[in-house]
């Protein structure tokens, strides 16, 4: 898989290059790009913002440069070719986030990945879905956001996503963009170690994980469920699943409920 990232602060993502995801790149199942959005300025200062038309608060990052960056990524813009202006579209582009993800949508082109407070929620499903693209392009926005015009810009070329990590306002998309990459990324095949691993972990069949244990057999005056040492193999099995059951009914009991899947992952 190849992920570009667009960002005013590249070196947020220098961690990447640790544990897991730093493995994968350099044994080639992971190429990165991150590229910084003010290089894509051509004013003295570098300019990304600039003041939200209709007033209010805050800094509105300018399309221009977004424009410049994420065309040297995807390639430049075939309508935008001065011998047909008529092939230019002025219509209003659909909701970015109508654009649904094909399960196997290896020969669609790259997705763009706009991180935002007010996109679709970031689910496990989602990741796993992710994981099986070949070419993710994320835009990190800072300030008030974006130029609409930017997504709307995009949705006409291809697929466009606005993505949210949760119910709460980060000061820019790079922390959610690492969180993403991160869980898209172990799901990449052969970047985790045992696949098994993958398997018998919260959310990936709807339930948080049962809790894990190692030596010594009692620490602190605190002991390890005798059932974990009795070497009954489908006992344990049975009480790992009834630590499921019990922590999520007490912890997350919207995941327990039926209609909860298709709320979640509208
Ligand atoms: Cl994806 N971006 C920002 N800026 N804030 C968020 C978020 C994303 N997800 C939750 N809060």
């Amino acid at each position: 898989m190849r992920i570009d990232i667009v960002t005013i602060f590249p070196e947020f993502f220098d961690v990447l290059d640790l544990s897991l995801l730093g493995k994968a790149r350099q044994s080639g199942l992971l190429e990165l790009g991150v590229h910084n959005l003010r290089d894509h300025t051509h004013d003295r200062h570098h300019t990304v913002d600039d003041t939200p038309y209709g007033g209010g608060a805050g800094m509105v990052m300018k399309p221009e440069p977004w424009g410049d960056a994420l065309d040297a990524i995807l390639g430049a813009d075939p309508a935008a070719a001065p011998t047909d202006p008529a092939a230019a579209p002025t219509a209003t582009a659909p909701a970015a986030t109508e654009t649904p993800i094909a399960v196997n949508a290896a020969d669609d082109g790259p997705i763009l990945i706009f991180p935002s407070p007010a996109g679709d929620q970031f689910t496990q499903a989602m990741a796993r879905e992710l994981s099986l693209e070949q070419h993710l392009v994320f835009g990190c926005g800072r300030y008030e956001g974006i130029d609409q015009r930017v997504v709307d810009h995009y949705s006409q070329r291809g697929r466009v996503r606005l993505v949210s990590l949760g119910d709460y306002v980060l000061n820019g998309g790079e922390v959610a963009v690492m969180a993403m990459i991160e869980a898209i990324g172990r799901l990449i095949p052969g970047v985790v170690g045992n696949p098994a691993s993958l398997v018998e972990e919260s959310h990936e069949d709807g339930l948080l994980e049962y809790p894990s244990y190692t030596k010594p057999a009692s620490w602190r005056g605190l002991a390890v469920p005798p059932v974990l040492r009795s070497g009954n193999h489908g006992a344990i099995s049975t009480w790992r699943h009834e630590q499921q059951i019990e922590r999520t009914e007490r912890v997350r009991p919207d995941l327990l409920a039926p209609s909860a899947t298709s709320e979640r992952q509208g």
